[in-house]
């Protein structure tokens, strides 16, 4: 599933990936960098789609990380992420968000009610305040100052459902593929810059005013432009407990691959839950400064969407601990 750039480079075949993207020229090398964008599910493959339009037009993987996690953030029928998003155990869908560019500018968002794109909001938090974290009602404050919409998120088929859970009422987060959860995306564009944004409606019928790692940078989500970017998805208390994708990215840092840092981060949550991580999803995802790429699951049935010049758009199964 790795791919080193490196290697792709020695294979001398750049020219036969050359009617599937743009090559294009990067430093006094000129070595052909090939944009790259992973993203988590398989709603990742649509969020893929979008990333790409900007990519493979020279654009910044700031904008093609925020326009692919917009995807199912906008689409009703994706029940863990924005508009149609199961709610928290009072029925409020509240949205967590964040998002991390080149630079080490940040953005993240919690407990957000009645906005469809909190990674737009998150995006906002980044660039126009001082500040990089804005929650609950003052978040949603902010949002709608800077012209976002207000709406309903909570869709018939998710108060239905949420109506037929309060009948047992039990907590029991098994995360996976058929739920399809959070959207962590992670880009290189064609200048070599990384970045990366996480979004989703958080573990379905939670406690109200629960936040999982998706909105914090370093659990969910961590960006280091000289070496590396990584996203998580899964039961955000554990991810947050080993601040997931900041260990990710340091691993590499060390000399992990990224499929090596995944599979190290994964490792660390069975060490300090091993009887409980037999029973819970938990996937990372990393991407390195050179094109890199790697994904490690707890459980199987963790998919991962990649878009890269050499591999189209195509869904892949991660490798799992258990
Ligand atoms: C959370 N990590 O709120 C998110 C939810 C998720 O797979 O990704 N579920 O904890």
């Amino acid at each position: 599933m790795i791919k080193s750039r490196r290697k792709f480079l020695q294979l001398g075949t750049l020219a036969s990936f050359a009617p599937l993207t743009k090559l294009f020229a990067f430093n006094k090398e000129s070595i052909a960098i090939k944009p790259v964008v992973i993203s988590t599910w398989n709603f990742g493959l649509d969020a893929n789609v979008e990333a790409w339009k900007i990519l493979s037009s020279g654009g910044r993987a700031l904008d093609a990380v925020e326009a692919g996690a917009r995807v199912p953030e906008g689409d009703p029928k994706e029940t863990t992420v924005g508009l149609g998003g199961a709610p928290d155990r009072e029925g409020k869908v509240t949205l967590d968000s964040c998002i991390m560019d080149e630079y080490a500018n940040i953005g993240a968002v919690a407990c957000l009610e009645h906005i469809v794109h909190p990674v737009s909001v998150a995006r906002k938090v980044m660039e126009k305040t001082p500040h990089v974290f804005l929650v609950g009602e003052g978040a949603l404050q902010f949002a709608l100052s800077q012209g976002f919409k207000k709406e309903k998120l909570l869709t018939k088929e998710s108060e239905k459902a949420w109506k037929e859970w309060l009948k047992t009422s039990q907590y029991k987060p098994i995360s996976n593929i058929e739920n399809h959860d959070t959207i962590g995306i992670v880009a290189l564009d064609a200048k070599q810059n990384l970045s990366g944004a996480c979004t989703t409606s958080g573990m379905a019928y939670k406690m109200r005013g629960r936040v999982g790692d998706s909105p914090i940078i370093g659990a969910a989500l961590f960006v280091d432009n000289e070496i590396g970017a990584a996203t998580s998805t899964g039961v955000g208390e554990e991810v947050i407990r080993i601040v997931g994708s900041h260990l990710v990215v340091e691993l590499m840092r060390q000399g992990s691959t990224p499929q090596e840092a995944c599979e190290k981060a994964v490792q660390r949550i069975v060490k300090n839950q091993p009887v409980k991580s037999k029973e819970m999803q938990v996937g990372f995802l990393a991407l390195s400064k050179n094109g890199e790429y790697g994904a490690y699951a707890l459980q199987k049935g963790f998919t991962y969407a990649v878009y890269a010049p050499e591999v189209g758009n195509k869904l892949f199964e991660a490798k799992s601990y258990y």
